[in-house]
């Protein structure tokens, strides 16, 4: 069980004003921040980062969606982070997501829900380093 995990706030979030209401909530819960960007993905780089859902019908919304506009990328580090942070921000779909979480709160639907959070210790290393350089990782 690693203590890391990675996050996005994704475009609707940074659009709609919650990025410093999310990273404050994120913060408040015990998470450490690693490694924290603001950053556009292209199409390309979009595509690239949720290659495991190419067959699924929504892919192609995902992918135009999570390029759409500016997103800030973290990892983040707590005990158990992976299993921590899923809890913190709640079901994919926010209609379904338990009240007080991130995505009640913030998501704007099951397409736009605000944050990611990885699902697993060995995608979250990967993840992480998609967008973090060892350098920029403290
Ligand atoms: P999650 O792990 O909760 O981020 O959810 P998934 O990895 O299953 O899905 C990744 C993203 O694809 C979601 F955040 C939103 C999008 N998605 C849809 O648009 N429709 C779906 O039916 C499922 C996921």
């Amino acid at each position: 069980m690693s203590n890391r995990t990675f996050t996005m706030i994704k475009p609707d979030a940074m659009k709609n004003g919650h990025a410093g209401a999310i990273l404050d909530r994120i913060v408040k819960e015990g998470f450490r921040v690693v490694a924290l960007k603001q950053t556009k993905l292209s199409a390309e780089k979009a595509g690239e980062f949720y290659a495991v859902h190419k067959e699924r019908p929504f892919y192609g919304e995902l992918v135009s969606f999570m390029s759409s506009g500016v997103i800030i990328a973290a990892i983040l580090e707590k005990d158990n982070a992976v299993a921590a942070f899923r809890k913190l921000i709640g079901a994919t779909n926010p209609a379904q997501a338990e009240e007080g979480t991130i995505r009640k709160l913030f998501a704007t639907s099951l397409g736009e829900n605000a944050v990611h959070g990885s699902d697993s210790d060995e995608n979250a290393a990967i993840e992480g380093s998609f967008f973090f350089s060892g350098l920029e990782q403290f």
